[in-house]
């Protein structure tokens, strides 16, 4: 549902305690308590890119060490998903640094065909791919894609900061083309890039515009990437970073809320406090994209340690549950 800044605000500026108390009410009644999606990640198309990214380590316009690679093959990719699933993923999610997709070209093509037998091992399959026309969106559902990534980063009055190649507006065309083929949206943000509070509520507003709303929203803490022009940024304040956690959970209930980048400068005690906050997904295994993620092991200990379970595949992988404990292998 829309929720205006003003409310957005009075939510976030609670005192800390009684946001992170509501934020939990809400996901207990949304969700299983208890369980954590996990998503394993492939950059299947690393480095090159022709946008200029801030942020990002496969920007063609920063000296980052990520060099350009060709997209992978189908096999490498496949073996990928096949061990993501064994390690107990249910959403395999495949990057490329492209500024965006070119229907029609044997690239394009082989993406296709990676969905389609990924889809086939019965995972959810997630892609981000960059700038998306109608046409390619609905080629994309055809082969089994079930979400799309596509991130606002930012608000709308910041993000020409952070990128100049292309336009905030351009995302949104994105994300309604996506829509309209009847894929679920990954959308989220990254904080630490400079932003204020209050641009971060901003971004919150506009995601809670789309309809439908996200099916899962990554908040990305910024890995600082050096050669990038936000190398230097200081880290995000924990407590910032679980206040917006907890305004996403009240403000999209049904929303997966993802703790994506940055978990490696977290303390435990901090992802605890995200998890309490409705975290309720992660990127799972030791490499995002192109920078480290926490080792598995770690993540499992961890895990163990505050009673949560990985989340099961379900009946139907977009939607939570509507009442809880209704799962598709209980
Ligand atoms: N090229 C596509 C695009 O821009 O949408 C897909 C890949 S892009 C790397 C996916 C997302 O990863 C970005 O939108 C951003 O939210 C996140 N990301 C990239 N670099 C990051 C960094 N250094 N720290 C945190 N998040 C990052
Ligand atoms: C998202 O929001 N975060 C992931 C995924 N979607 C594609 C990517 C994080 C990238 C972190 C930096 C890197 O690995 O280069
Ligand atoms: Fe990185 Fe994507 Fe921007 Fe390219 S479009 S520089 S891959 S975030």
């Amino acid at each position: 549902m829309k929720m205006t800044l003003t409310q957005l605000r009075q939510i976030y500026h609670q005192p800390f305690f009684e946001l992170v108390e509501a934020a939990r009410r809400v996901y207990r009644q949304h969700w299983s308590e208890d369980e954590v999606q996990l998503c394993e990640l492939l950059s299947i198309k690393t480095g090159g890119c022709s946008e200029d990214c801030a942020y990002c380590a496969q920007s063609a316009r920063y000296a980052t060490g990520v060099g350009a690679e060709p997209l992978k093959d189908l096999p490498t990719v496949l073996a990928a998903a096949q061990e993501a699933k064994a390690r107990g993923a249910t959403r395999f999610c495949m990057g490329a640094a492209w500024r965006g997709v070119r229907e029609g070209t044997a690239q394009f093509d082989a993406v296709l065909e990676m969905c389609r037998q990924v889809s086939r091992l019965g995972l959810e399959v997630c892609v981000t791919l960059g700038l998306l026309s109608a046409e390619a969106a609905r080629q994309l559902k055809a082969a089994g894609v079930t979400a799309y990534n596509h991130n606002l980063d930012t608000s709308p009055e910041f993000y020409p900061r952070i990128v100049t190649t292309h336009r905030f507006e351009d995302r949104l065309a994105t994300i309604r083309n996506a829509q309209a083929a009847g894929l679920a949206i990954c959308c989220g943000g990254i904080i630490g890039m400079g932003e204020s509070e209050e641009d971060r509520l901003r971004m919150l507003e506009v995601l809670t515009s789309l309809e439908p709303p996200p099916e899962s929203v990554p908040i990305n803490c910024l890995i600082p990437i050096p050669g990038t022009p936000l190398a230097d940024q200081p880290p995000v304040d924990v407590f910032e970073l679980i206040r917006l956690i907890a305004t996403t959970r009240i403000a999209l209930p049904r929303a997966k809320v993802r703790l994506s980048a940055g978990r490696t400068q977290l303390s435990r005690e901090a992802q605890a406090w995200c998890f309490y906050a409705g975290a309720n997904s992660i990127f799972f295994g030791n490499k995002l994209l192109t920078a480290a993620n926490p080792a598995r092991d770690d993540d499992l200990e961890l895990f163990a340690e505050l009673g949560l379970r990985p989340q099961p595949a379900r009946c139907d992988p977009v939607r939570p549950t509507a009442s809880r404990g209704t799962h598709f292998n209980d």
